[in-house]
């Protein structure tokens, strides 16, 4: 019976870490020391910033594309964090083929599920978009994932904003679920509301406000 501590080289985990295992004489390379984990789907970050001089579509620029756990995290530790972008920026998450505006194929029909953050959030914006973006790449909405088209965070004087986009306003029983599975993930207390609104009455909205077609 052991009775103190293995060294940390002896523990299986370990050795199976740093060492190629040996079998029969010869050496197996471990698969976990060079395959990444793969993700369901390819994701590509978008990064918008206002440039008043230039058009909606011409302020994005790509950031990035990976489909694997380690590429995701290798990308989020290495970028800004929402609250420390300037007033007027977004980072989009999208699947790879989908551009991030109401425009694509794959938006024109669809709709987002809306969050809106008070001015004192910097901790409550970075927080809330890691776990949106953990919800995303993570496919956490069951078979409606893959209604989830991908996931804006909008920083505003006014309030900033996070949405996940869906593809399809009218399939009431995925957006739901989308929906409510996202309100648990960011521990919104039951007595917050969040609305989800077509991209059609958004884009063409005349007020400041949009009609909720969904709420949660
Ligand atoms: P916004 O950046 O989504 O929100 O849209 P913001 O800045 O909080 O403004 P508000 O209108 O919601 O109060 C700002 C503006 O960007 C819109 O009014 C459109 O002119 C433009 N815009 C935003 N989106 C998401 C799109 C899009 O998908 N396509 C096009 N063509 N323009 C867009």
């Amino acid at each position: 019976m052991a009775t103190s501590e293995p060294k940390a080289a002896d523990t299986p985990q370990k050795a199976a870490d740093t060492e190629d295992q040996q079998t029969d004489g010869q050496v197996v390379a471990n698969p976990e020391q060079y395959i990444k984990h793969p993700l369901q789907n390819k994701w590509v970050l978008w990064y918008f910033k206002t440039d008043k001089s230039k058009s909606w579509t011409e302020n994005f620029r790509l950031i990035s594309e990976f489909d694997t756990v380690e590429d995701f995290w290798a990308l989020y530790n290495h970028i800004q964090q929402p609250s420390k972008l300037g007033i007027g920026c977004d980072y989009c998450l999208f699947k790879d083929g989908i551009k991030p505006m109401w425009e694509d194929d794959r938006n024109k029909l669809g709709g987002r599920w809306l969050m809106t953050l008070n001015k004192q959030r910097h901790n409550e914006l970075d927080r809330c978009w890691m776990e949106t973006l953990l919800c995303l790449v993570g496919e956490s909405f069951d078979e409606a994932s893959e209604d989830v088209c991908g996931a804006v965070v909008n920083v505003r004087h006014k309030g900033d904003k996070i949405a996940i986009w869906t593809s399809n306003c009218q399939n009431r029983e995925a957006i739901l679920t989308i929906g409510q599975l996202y309100k648990d993930r960011l521990s919104l207390p039951t007595k917050v509301v969040i609305g989800y609104q077509s991209h059609d009455e958004t884009s063409s909205k005349s007020g400041s406000t949009t009609k909720n077609m969904y709420s949660v």
